[in-house]
């Protein structure tokens, strides 16, 4: 799954119409890299982010996705907004992935009314407050907890099993140790029976095992991204495809022989 932001920051300043025109290219890019799913949003979820109004989040995600769509690829909504969920869906989305797992009002409902997959995160806390003072008496189970009763809601609200997968949500508030705990015992989320995407790549938890600045992670991600498929991890969000699908193109040729 590759990342693309659509954030007036994330591209160059020549405004909302090029950031538009530069997210659609650098889908395309990801695509020619190796990603088979693409993941856009309109809203930054980084620890401290001021939120967007959902209006205009919409207005930053829905021609990016629409014209991917348009080319056939496979698109992912990264919201946690419901507006922009139906909004995104009735432009073709074939995914929702919200950080939020679902919890706002009418989300679950949204995602039962399409035919999209969806993606429940883990989050402890908001974007705003979550890294202030992360708590946990167990980490990896308390996440998976989370995550069954999430899975559950949305099967009960209508979404079949087989369009539901669960990600622990690196770096959602959680500290390093508790990042590094959940890497180690990702294989044991498995056992709830849902396919799991893992997101890494490039977050604090690398800056701070190698002393690198965000722009400086590449190689640590993608050893992030191999260590979650080894680990049972069936998608992973990543802003490198191309460092990354070389990784896995090794880890598949040795583990799958054809
Ligand atoms: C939007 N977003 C940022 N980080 C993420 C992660 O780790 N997982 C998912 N599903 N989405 C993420």
């Amino acid at each position: 799954m590759g990342i693309i932001n659509v954030t007036p920051d994330s591209f160059s300043d020549g405004g909302m119409h090029m950031a538009v025109d530069q997210a659609i290219a650098h889908g395309r890019k990801l695509i020619a890299e190796g990603a088979t799913i693409l993941d856009v949003g309109g809203e930054s979820t980084r620890p401290g982010a001021q939120p967007v109004d959902p209006q205009e989040e919409l207005k930053r995600v829905e021609p990016v996705v629409a014209a991917l769509v348009q080319e056939g690829f496979l698109v992912s909504i990264d919201t946690r907004h419901t507006e922009v969920m139906r909004g995104a869906l009735k432009v073709g989305a074939a995914m929702v992935n919200d950080v939020n797992g679902l919890r706002a009002e009418g989300a679950l409902n949204a995602c039962a009314e399409s035919n999209a997959g969806v993606c429940l995160m883990h989050m402890q806390g908001t974007p705003q407050t979550m890294q202030l003072n992360p708590q946990y008496t167990h980490v990896v189970t308390e996440v998976t907890q989370f995550l069954k009763e999430r899975a559950e809601a949305a099967e009960h609200a209508g979404i079949p099993r087989n369009r539901i997968c669960l990600d622990p949500g690196f770096g959602f508030g959680k500290t390093v140790e508790h990042n590094l705990d959940l890497l180690r015992g990702l294989s044991s989320l498995l056992e709830l029976g849902y396919p799991l995407l893992a997101g890494l790549s490039r977050k604090s938890v690398l800056g701070a095992v190698t002393g690198k600045g965000t722009e400086d992670r590449v190689y640590s991600s993608v050893a992030a991204a191999l260590i979650a498929i080894q680990k049972g991890a069936r998608i992973v969000r990543v802003h490198d495809v191309a460092a990354t699908q070389h990784a896995l193109a090794v880890w598949s040729a040795v583990e799958k022989p054809l």
